[in-house]
């Protein structure tokens, strides 16, 4: 046996190569888990005891010099390559984009909703995730003992902070702190104390928007929504208005367009009814106006509201919520260049 190691030692002194590959075959067979080392270092029980301490010095000859020769002949195989590479690069090469990543379908919609309002003059508001009762709550006409103030719906922060409950908070803040004509909308990330489903999720995205102005009314509001579900499913969509209740709107309506995969005949998407439910509105009601230092008698307005997973479900045909929180990149890569 310690003829075979002083064997193996006059290899690894003689190994000489300019090839990787060989260099690799060399680690492998010296260095590797598999490799003639390991089997050495097992069949070591099996050494006479008075052999022991010769045989395992050889051994650890044996591991010391293959490493130090793999060592040395990576780096110098590593600095002739570099030798040869060691040209400028070729700047007029194309771009290799196979590992291109892909915008969030969320994102995708929420900058189309942004598009299609922004050219009829909508400017972008943003506030804050974590509002205050009033923003959230009071200025909006949400009476005290209204469900949506109870510990069930609302994560609350401590007794007078929540985490917001819509995107209608930063509106209130955009009235106090400008005067009419306004014309804004609000995307952004609000929270609800929900069971997560496939229909429902504690974290989703909305875009409401606001106009204020002299004489504005319901006829403007559907004619901006009709103008919106337009640009956003087809010019040959159709909406519907449903008499609605929020505290916030007086009168308030929820929304249909024609179902964009039959084109209002009716099929599983839809539920046979040829319409899809896609946001909710109404005129903004006189006490919001006054909470927020506008003379109701002198200005009118509407809002609406929608949410975007709501919305990009039906433009992509996603049957569940879930799937815009997971970021599985097999989910996510579909949206490529989308
Ligand atoms: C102010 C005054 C009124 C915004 C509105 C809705 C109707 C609405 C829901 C759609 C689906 C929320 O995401 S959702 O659950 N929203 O139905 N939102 S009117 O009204 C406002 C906003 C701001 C100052």
């Amino acid at each position: 046996m310690k003829d075979q190691v002083e064997k193996l030692i006059l290899e690894v002194e003689d190994f000489k190569t300019t090839d990787t590959n060989e260099l690799e075959s060399f680690r492998i067979r010296f260095m590797g888990k598999k490799g003639v080392m390991n089997d050495l270092f097992k069949s070591f029980k099996d050494v006479p005891n008075d052999q022991k301490k010769e045989f395992g010095q050889l051994l650890n000859t044996l591991k010391v010099k293959a490493q130090e020769k793999h060592t040395k002949l990576k780096s110098e195989l590593s600095a002739n390559t570099n030798q040869n590479t060691n040209k400028p690069d070729d700047l007029t090469l194309p771009v290799l984009n196979d590992q291109l990543g892909a915008r969030h379908p969320i994102s995708l919609i929420r900058n189309q909703i942004i598009d299609i309002f922004s050219r009829i003059g909508y400017t972008v508001s943003e506030g804050p995730e974590i509002e205050d009762d009033w923003h959230n709550f009071t200025a909006l006409n949400f009476p005290e003992e209204h469900p949506a103030r109870d510990m069930q719906d609302t994560f609350f922060i401590d007794e007078k902070h929540a985490l917001r409950t819509h995107t209608s908070s930063v509106q209130v803040r955009v009235m106090e702190n400008n005067k009419p004509p306004i014309r804004t909308i609000s995307p952004g990330r609000v929270f609800r104390n929900e069971a997560i489903s496939a229909r429902a999720h504690c974290i989703f995205h909305q875009v409401e928007g606001l106009y204020i102005d002299k004489d504005v009314s319901f006829a403007d509001l559907k004619q901006t929504l009709l103008y919106f579900a337009r640009e956003m499913f087809g010019e040959k969509t159709e909406i519907r208005l449903r008499p609605s209740y929020f505290p916030f709107t007086e009168p308030s309506a929820e929304v249909d367009v024609s179902c964009n995969i039959c084109s209002g005949k009716g099929c599983n998407v839809c539920k046979h009814t040829g319409f899809l439910e896609i946001l909710g509105c109404g005129m903004v009601d006189p006490n919001v106006l006054e909470n927020c230092g506008i003379d109701s008698s002198v200005y009118s307005g509407f809002a609406f509201g929608m949410g975007i997973e709501r919305i990009t479900m039906l433009k992509y045909q996603i049957n569940d919520l879930r799937l815009f929180f997971e970021n599985d990149v097999r989910f996510l890569k579909q949206f490529q260049s989308a």
